[in-house]
């Protein structure tokens, strides 16, 4: 049986300061126009090495799943797609979802929504300003710009949206298109749980029991990465991975997600109308390393603002959340057990980078 732990304070060194006077980098950007050279704390790029990295030839390779195959109720069609759902999993971590049923309109709807919040006055926003990862409604840039070496161009909007739905009121409708569309996600996300589970040879209920799902914590977030004059130097979000079991992604059209396969970027092209999945932590915690979550980061183009909308679906923040117990039937624990509310926390005030919380649970 994994043991209860808790995640002992973060010992990062001491960032240089920070530059606090720019509140959003949309704003900034518009005022210095498209060919000033960007601020020295957006350096986030140091060399053309990691550009060099992207392996074009593998983007036609990211896995496909599509969703009307997994709820279908022919018996053999089901088991292929749980199976092909096993393999995007174990080998990547990220895959397209398609026929997932979500209106096209809707989609349009939050996107146009989305770039109206971020287009209202700095003044207008100034009410949802991040104070700290629980509170329901946050707006920012960057990251976590208090413990930051660098900063990220790109301005965030974040709510928790379930248990309790909680969203800003203003543009008027964002709320509501919100709603609707976190609730399918949730759905989705449910379906898909359910054919993770199976994929592992378990009870199809078997994460969503063992996690809480049905009270679990959804975070809705809202991202916007102006153009940036010098896109080779910053990145919208450096590499990361996500809290939570599944995240689903969609963006208004222009790319910028890249994900980390076998040590190379592979930029993610999304077919059109399909969500991308992105496999989380906390799916690596309690599948026990047999699927890992995946690593991923956001670049940055001088023509076109790009949006994208990200909901982490989570375990419930009170659950104590550790390795399967079916799995530790013949195996070790390789992740101690952790109140997620305690993850995520640490999570929302780290430093975004490769190590993640995982490797302060990390059993030897
Ligand atoms: O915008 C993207 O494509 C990535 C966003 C992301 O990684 C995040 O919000 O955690």
């Amino acid at each position: 049986m994994a043991s209860s732990a808790s995640i002992p304070s973060s010992s990062q060194p001491e960032p240089p300061k920070v530059h606090a006077s720019i509140l959003s980098i949309k704003d900034f950007a518009e005022s210095k126009g498209d060919s000033s050279p960007i601020p020295s704390t957006y350096h986030s790029i140091s060399g053309l090495h990691e550009e060099d990295d992207v392996a074009e030839e593998l983007a036609a390779s990211i896995p496909v799943i599509d969703f009307s195959h997994l709820t279908s109720h022919h018996p053999q069609i089901h088991a292929k797609a749980v199976h092909l759902i096993g393999k995007a999993c174990a080998e990547w971590g990220v895959f397209m979802l398609t026929n997932h049923g979500i209106p096209e309109n809707l989609v349009e709807k939050l996107m146009k929504k989305s770039g109206e919040f971020h287009d209202l006055a700095v003044e207008e926003k100034k009410e949802f300003g991040d104070k700290g990862p629980f509170e329901p409604i946050r707006h920012g840039t960057s990251f976590c710009p208090e413990v930051e070496k660098v900063h990220y161009w790109r301005d965030y909007l974040k709510a928790t949206t379930f248990p309790q739905f909680n969203f800003p009121h203003k543009p008027p409708g964002f709320r509501e298109v919100a709603y609707e569309y976190s609730e399918k996600i949730r759905g989705l996300a449910r379906k898909l749980l359910e054919g993770i589970s199976e994929s592992l040879g378990l009870a199809s209920n078997s994460i969503i029991e063992s996690t809480e799902f049905d009270s679990s914590h959804q975070l809705f977030v809202v991202n916007l990465y102006p153009p940036c004059p010098q896109p080779h130097l910053a990145l919208g979000m450096p590499s990361h991975s996500d809290t939570g079991l599944l995240t689903l992604l969609t963006q208004n059209g222009i790319g910028g997600l890249q994900v980390k396969h076998h040590a190379k970027w592979v930029n993610v092209n999304p077919l059109p109308n399909c969500l991308t999945v992105l496999l989380a932590d906390h799916l690596q915690v309690v599948s026990n390393g047999r699927y890992e979550r995946v690593l991923h980061r956001a670049i940055l183009n001088n023509v076109g603002t790009r949006i994208s909308v990200v909901l982490a679906n989570g375990p419930a923040l009170d659950k104590e959340v550790g390795p399967l117990a079916e799995l530790l039937e013949n195996e070790k624990p390789l992740f101690k057990t952790i109140k997620y509310k305690d993850y995520f926390q640490f999570q929302q005030k780290s430093r975004l980078d490769d190590k993640s919380g995982l490797d302060q649970i990390r059993l030897n």
